[in-house]
């Protein structure tokens, strides 16, 4: 049959694909190969660069038979597969992970040394790929890390872009940005496919046509562009397995090219190139404050629209049925990022596939579950209807559909009543007419879940109670996790020591065995040895930022860390209102500085490029430092350190090193809060409000073991409902008073007043997050730590018994739940 497809029938194309030898020779003999042959140089003329995209091109060698092993086994098996749905995957580095996950590390690194090779010199060159803002996508890592250390069938998908997270600086003190070029030195994890591209269209018009004597609909739209998928491997720890995460990146179509030819403007057309390029150019840099820019809808729309046609045209079997396809598929939506994939899919099913509306609406609400991570109204995502409908007529269309038959249901419940209605209506109407997506995921999923017990809570009580009234049974929590891979055993390889030694090695893929770590807590050898690898992990910090910065820290100062984006909910302005109180007891002479705890508080945050006052409290942050560090009467009891550019990098030499985690936000604001369950991990003591994922620490270590402070979500409220006036707090606290006095001072801005005046006013007649309210109670808990920290050998107990009692926020635990609540997958034989 000359229609048949040329296979190859030489032998060795059907032998399955073999890792290379896994010994110090084998890994030597493939390096060099790829350093000669994908590198095209010799090792002596060889630079770092080079030798860091061979070595890594080595470690892909290991991991390729596994992969394609689980492409083979996955398309055998067509099991239930998650498809998680995110604009932002915050990965870090690579490199060390993927050694861990395939048991390399040792060999690998003796390998490069007969080479004359530093495997941290190659841990230097690696760039990470920084394609998230925060939180929301190191979770999607953290997730897809966990599945297939799970064998679950898994693909991730979202965007390539070409510049992540921008770089941060400080100039004199203030933030400012720098592109983040991270394929400029070459990409080496990540393998481009362009035959699998994806055509993605917008804009036009939809018209409806007779298709035997049916009325249906269909798109014209005005262009389009290509979506090519860039795979990257998703190792499993230690099981042989490995997913993929499928990141997708806009190039020009060949038929922009071509009309553009044909009508000889050569300049427009490499215009035009660079307008479909535009697409996945850059991270939207805004973290919990999205911006309704049209460039972010286009995103969100190429990414999803590219991961259903590319799930439904190459993951599913020719032939398949889609009337089974809840079976088949679980759309998990990384809050409402990527809730066009909704309308997207009916789209696909009804006016591609022929499908009847009703049955299409049927498997689309089995086919998507959707994630919450956020209580802030502004947070909410809203897309003007005049936007959308320009971009994607057809999906406005029927998401005007959607809420028809939605509101129906609605006055079928609950009668005709009208604010109801338009509370719960997808469209809203005022300040302006637009689509509500958080409400169009509530009403399109299968499931509604927040990241945190309380958060969940708040959901189902407050921003959707309306939703939960309706459809209880929708709504549910998946508390977050991290993954112990990177946030221990890489990160802090030491303690990982330690914790082996003591309970054996099963601990990385079953967390809750820590709990063996309690009556070691009693062992005062064991605490000696705790102590040990805190010390050491501050020295090791201490070289990384003085490589780094040029700033060392003291080792026996108490480490007090708060890292995460830069918001006014999360109270940065509250750690300094801490700070500048402790400068101003030693400079009145309130307090002698060779009578307090010792203390280094380090800084790690990113300000969203356009949040003014982010920007303001970096700037009142680095001042505050450069004035207490210089000044002699401190005599260097307190040090403020704050290294520019926090990345997961960063992150993983910060933690491992803390001693008490500022967990300070709001209460009712953070949804969880992911760094405090690494830090716990890592046997620092959180101080923290009850808010969040807090909530769920305090409840496993005890109160013991967490210093509590704050306002409770419902007192809250209820000073809000009162009527909060924050000058009423500054007035009546002589303590907060001489703070806030010293800020306005100009002391920290070389006598100009003017600086942080806009922060000072904020706090005093604004105060939306009321900094001043909790203030007092701030204080005294920072007094409690004092206390504690004076007796080391308590602490230490503390440390380990927070570790002990804290294997429940492995990401692990939470993919079970995900599972077993939502997804109903199961992991591949
Ligand atoms: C961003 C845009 C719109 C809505 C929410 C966000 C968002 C939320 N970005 N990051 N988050 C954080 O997500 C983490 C993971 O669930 C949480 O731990 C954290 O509390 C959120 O702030």
């Amino acid at each position: 049959n000359s229609d048949a497809p040329l296979r190859p029938t030489h032998p060795l194309a059907l032998a399955p694909v073999i890792a290379p030898p896994a010994s110090v020779d084998g890994f030597v003999k493939q390096f060099l190969a790829n350093l000669n042959f994908d590198q095209g140089v010799s090792l002596s003329a060889s630079d770092a660069n080079d030798q860091y995209l061979a070595l890594a091109g080595t470690v892909r060698d290991y991991l390729m038979a596994r992969w394609l092993e689980d492409q083979t086994r996955q398309r055998e098996q067509q099991a239930k597969t998650v498809c998680y749905l995110s604009a932002e995957y915050l990965l870090g580095k690579q490199l060390d992970n993927n050694l861990l996950a395939a048991r390399l590390g040792e060999i690998a690194t003796e390998a490069l040394a007969q080479c004359g090779i530093s495997m941290d010199d190659m841990r230097e060159v690696e760039v990470e790929p920084g394609l998230g803002n925060g939180g929301l996508g190191r979770l999607a890592a953290c997730f897809i890390d966990s599945l297939a250390t799970m064998s679950v069938p898994t693909i991730g998908y979202g965007i390539r872009y070409e510049y992540g997270i921008f770089r941060q600086t400080f100039v004199d003190g203030e933030q400012v940005e720098q592109p983040d070029a991270w394929l400029q030195m070459g990409s080496p994890w990540e393998f481009p496919h362009p035959e699998a591209a994806q055509t993605i269209s917008f804009g036009g018009r939809t018209e409806t046509y007779d298709d035997k004597g049916v009325t249906r609909t269909r798109w014209i739209p005005d262009w389009n562009v290509l979506a090519v998928p860039y795979n990257m491997m998703v190792p499993g720890y230690h099981n042989g397995r490995v997913n993929t995460l499928r990141l997708w990146r806009a190039v020009a179509t060949n038929a922009f090219d071509l009309r553009i030819f044909n009508s000889g403007d050569y300049e427009e057309s490499v215009r035009a190139q660079t307008f479909a390029e535009n697409i996945s150019k850059v991270l939207y840099p805004e973290d919990s404050t999205p911006q309704g820019k049209e460039l972010r809808l286009q995103q969100q729309y190429f990414f999803v629209a590219a991961s259903i046609n590319d799930f439904l045209d190459n993951v599913l079997l020719e032939g398949f049925d889609l009337n089974n396809l809840p079976d088949r598929v679980i759309f998990q939506l990384n809050d409402t990022h990527p809730v066009i994939a909704v309308p997207e899919l009916m789209r696909v099913l009804v006016d591609e596939r022929g499908m009847e509306w009703e049955d299409a609406w049927a498997i689309t609400q089995k086919c998507f579950a959707y994630t919450c991570h956020t209580l802030l109204p502004e947070a909410l995502e809203v897309w003007s209807v005049d936007l959308l409908g320009r971009l994607l007529p057809r999906h406005l269309e029927i998401i005007y559909r959607i809420n028809d038959e939605f509101l129906d249901e609605v006055r079928e419940r609950f009668g005709d009543d009208m604010m109801r209605i338009r509370n719960m209506s997808i469209i809203g109407e005022h300040p302006y007419r637009s689509v509500r997506m958080a409400y169009l995921a509530t009403v399109a999923g299968a499931k509604v879940n927040g990241v945190a017990e309380l958060h969940s809570q708040l959901l189902r009580d407050k921003v959707l109670h309306e939703f939960a009234e309706m459809y209880p049974d929708k709504f549910t929590n998946v508390t977050n996790g991290v993954t112990p891979r990177r946030f221990i055993r890489l990160a802090n390889p030491s303690l990982a020591s330690l914790i082996t030694e003591a309970l054996g090695a099963g601990w990385t893929v079953d967390l809750e065995r820590l709990r063996g770590l309690e009556a070691l807590a009693e062992d005062p050898e064991f605490r000696e040895r705790f102590a040990a690898v805190k010390a050491a992990n501050k020295r090791h910090l201490s070289d990384v930022l003085q490589r780094r910065d040029g700033v060392t820290i003291d080792d026996s100062h108490l480490l007090d860390v708060m890292v995460k984006r830069l918001h006014e909910y999360k109270r940065q302005t509250l750690k300094v209102l801490h700070i500048v109180t402790e400068y101003e007891r030693i400079i009145s002479g309130t307090v002698a500085a060779a009578d307090i705890q010792p203390r280094t508080f380090i800084f790690g945050a990113k300000a969203a490029p356009g949040y003014a006052m982010a920007k303001r409290i970096i700037h009142l942050i680095n001042s505050v430092a450069s004035v207490v560090n210089n000044d002699p009467r401190v005599e260097g009891s307190l040090k403020v350190v704050f290294p520019p550019n926090y990345n997961v990098t960063l992150a993983e030499s910060i933690i491992p090193a803390a001693d008490l985690s500022e967990q300070i936000s709001l209460a009712g604001k953070e949804a969880s809060g992911t760094g405090n369950m690494k830090l716990a991990l890592n046997g620092a003591l959180t101080i923290g409000t009850d808010d969040g994922a807090n909530v769920e620490i305090r409840q496993l270590v005890g109160d013991d073991n967490f210093f509590l402070f704050g306002m409770t979500e419902p007192e809250v409220e209820a000073l809000w409902a009162k009527g909060y006036k924050p000058a009423d707090f500054y007035q009546a606290d002589p303590q907060l008073r001489a703070a806030m006095d010293l800020i306005a001072s100009g002391e920290f801005s070389g006598g100009d007043r003017t600086v942080f005046e806009p922060i000072v006013s904020n706090l005093l007649y604004d105060d939306r997050f009321m900094v001043l309210a909790d203030y007092a109670s701030y204080i005294e808990a920072q007094a409690q730590v004092d206390l504690a920290y004076a007796d080391q050998d308590a602490w230490t107990r503390s440390a380990i018994l927070n570790i002990a009692r804290c294997g429940f926020f492995s990401s692990d635990r939470s993919m079970r739940d995900y599972l077993d609540r939502i997804w109903h997958a199961r992991p591949l034989l």
